[in-house]
């Protein structure tokens, strides 16, 4: 009977813990998110406004080529890639003005691709 009883026990557990996954993963999907799209040599939205505390998703994509999207306040970056999309988090817990640049060489205008994120308190 007890090995019996473990053994219910268990799947029990492991249930909760899944349930807690999805918990999370819903409210991540709740976030707002902002498409950003790359293209040589400029971003779509090349200013984001954003309010300090609320997490956002930004999903990027590109519309020639890959480009990168290099936001070095936040440690985040990642690659623009036409015809995915690539999502990064961005959990903004300071104000200010935080520039972002692409960092994968794309041509002549490389050197201006940037854009900037605000944050608002
Ligand atoms: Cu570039």
């Amino acid at each position: 009977m007890r090995p019996l009883l473990s053994r219910r026990c268990a799947p029990a557990a492991i249930c909760a813990a899944l349930a807690l996954a999805g918990l999370h993963a819903s409210s991540a999907a709740d976030e707002p998110v902002i498409r950003v799209t790359a293209r040589k040599f400029e971003y779509d939205t090349p200013e984001i406004i954003l309010k300090k505390g609320v997490p956002v998703t930004i999903e990027l994509t590109s519309l020639d080529r890959v480009h990168g999207f290099n936001l070095p306040d936040f440690k985040t970056r990642a690659d623009a890639i036409p015809g995915m999309v690539t999502r990064v988090r961005i959990v903004p817990d300071k104000a200010g003005t935080f520039a972002f640049f692409c960092d994968v060489f794309c041509g002549d205008g490389h050197e201006e691709m940037a854009g900037k994120i605000v944050v608002k308190d």
